[in-house]
């Protein structure tokens, strides 16, 4: 007590002209009256001697007698700092309960002085200056190449909205001139309806021939796989009698375990076999084909008794067709009146022509409606400042973290393996949401959230599950950077104290 007593009158009189632990901008605030005397600076009331100042001893209610010391108590109503000059880095404060403690706190008081009263702390604010340095050389490289990353894609997010307004611009130009062309197409096809005379008979007839080349085919193919069905179970036939003959006839006794693991798996392969009734055959299709050909009886205006012995496929379909076709026929006495007229005969192949034209420009307009809307959405939906998302729409990450493997596609899902955790919902901030996952047992539906943080490439950096089901990833990508200032970037810098 006696020494540092000593110290510390030593310390008021070194410091008469600048008060330890008072910046020096502040040190005004220090000065001593003609009288000798000082007031405390919140509560002028209280008049000190100048060698209370820093005597160790807590005068005033604020502490302001005692910036150099940690005489009075540090609160967080009444916080009292003590200023580090550190010269050769940079000036700081730490609070007064770090001051004289007997730890030399270089990460702020590089300087050695928040230890005056021991001296025990050499001066090492050469060496966290170099590492200073270091830092911010190292930084400031990173966060320009990520801004010129960055800068990069958000011309990339540029291109590709204007490459969608100018696609969008020329889908909207197509539909103008499809729905006149359509326009154009219905009034044709009007026209062409108040001249439609029917001509059902050539359809009917041509109908015809096409059912009838159908079947013939048909049936020639049914004969050909018939006998090529029939001489593969020939085959068949010869090698599983082989095979009955070795398991009947072969010597146990001689241990070949490949004649014995043989007859194992033709034994499995017998008592396996389907039943001959269970198989599927020509016949049976045949069959099916002669019930449709009776259903189409049943749409036949009149109906016949004449199918009284059992006909080919062919002859029976083409007999049922023919009565079908021959009910649209027009009556005699109607053809002559087509003969006699000399109208332009507008066919129902025109028609049809008209008709399936118009599908297809319908068809094609409806597409490109949907092809708009999906556009339009697009180009309301929120991708952040500068449109950023954009230049990562469709890429994908993935990692293995823990026990699963994480893929992350922008825009679009997570999994976790093959689990769904989410789809994208929207950004916000420097946030992207997932929800709608797959259903957790017993819980909610699962959901993400995917904190960005700048770096030089997208990476997965961490997965957390806060809460059952609800998920919180890290992911570093170039998206999140921005330029930072000189100050931005030195305040991450923490100093490496194994390295002093
Ligand atoms: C799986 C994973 C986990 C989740 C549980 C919930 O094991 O999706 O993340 O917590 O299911 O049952």
């Amino acid at each position: 007590m006696v020494q540092l007593g000593a110290i510390l009158a030593l310390a008021t009189v070194a410091v008469s002209n600048s008060i330890i632990g008072v910046a020096p901008e502040k040190q005004h605030l220090y000065k001593i009256s003609e009288e000798g005397i000082w007031s405390c600076l919140l509560d002028p009331s209280i008049v000190l001697l100048e060698s209370q100042i820093n005597d160790n001893l807590c005068d005033c209610p604020d502490g302001s007698d005692e910036p150099g010391t940690n005489a009075c108590e540090f609160t967080s109503e009444n916080p009292i700092y003590f200023y580090c000059h550190n010269d050769g880095y940079f000036p700081r404060y730490i609070e007064n309960y770090k001051v004289n403690d007997g730890v030399c706190d270089y990460d702020l008081c590089c300087d050695g002085s928040d230890e005056w009263a021991s001296g025990h702390c050499e001066n090492k604010c050469a060496a966290v200056r170099k590492q200073y340095d270091e830092y911010m050389n190292i930084k400031t490289t990173a966060v320009e190449k990520a801004s010129k990353v960055k800068q990069e894609l958000v011309q990339k997010a540029r291109q590709a909205k204007e490459t969608l307004s100018d696609t969008l611009t020329k889908l909207k130009e197509q539909v103008a001139k499809d729905s006149v062309s359509l326009e154009m197409l219905e009034n044709s096809l009007k026209g062409a309806e108040l001249h439609f005379e029917s001509d059902e008979s050539s359809l009917s007839l041509s109908l015809v021939d096409e059912l009838n080349s159908y079947v013939s085919e048909v049936e020639a193919k049914f004969a050909s796989l018939s006998s090529s069905t029939s001489k593969q179970q020939q085959r068949i036939g010869q090698l599983e009698n082989m095979l009955a003959n070795l398991v009947k006839n072969y010597n146990p006794n001689f241990n070949d375990l490949s004649v014995k693991q043989c007859v194992k798996q033709f034994e499995e392969y017998v008592s396996n076999r389907p039943n001959e009734e269970e198989q599927p055959t020509i016949d049976g299709f045949k069959a099916s084909m002669v019930g449709f050909a009776q259903k189409l009886k049943s749409f036949l205006p009149v109906q016949t008794s004449q199918l009284t012995i059992v006909p080919s496929v062919s002859n029976l379909l083409h007999h049922y067709y023919g009565q079908l076709i021959s009910s649209f026929k027009p009556a005699a006495s109607d053809q002559d009146e087509t003969k006699k007229t000399d109208k332009p005969k507008v066919t129902s192949k025109t028609i049809n022509a008209f008709k399936e034209k118009i599908e297809a420009v319908q068809k094609k307009l409806k597409s490109q409606q949907a092809e708009i809307s999906i556009h339009e959405e697009n180009l309301n939906r929120g991708y952040g400042e500068d449109d950023i998302l954009r230049s990562v729409e469709g890429q994908w990450v993935s990692k293995k973290i823990g026990e699963y493997t994480y893929k992350l596609g922008f825009l679009d899902t997570i999994y976790q393996d093959n689990t769904l955790i989410g789809r994208f919902i929207n950004f916000d901030g420097s946030s992207l949401h997932f929800a709608h996952g797959s259903k957790c047992w017993n819980g909610p539906h699962r959901s993400a959230i995917v904190e960005t943080i700048c770096g030089p490439v997208n990476e997965l950096i961490s997965v957390s599950e806060p809460e059952k089901c609800q998920y919180k990833f890290i992911l570093e990508s170039p998206i999140a950077c921005s330029p930072l200032t000189e100050e931005q970037i030195a305040s991450g810098f923490k100093v490496d104290l194994s390295k002093l």
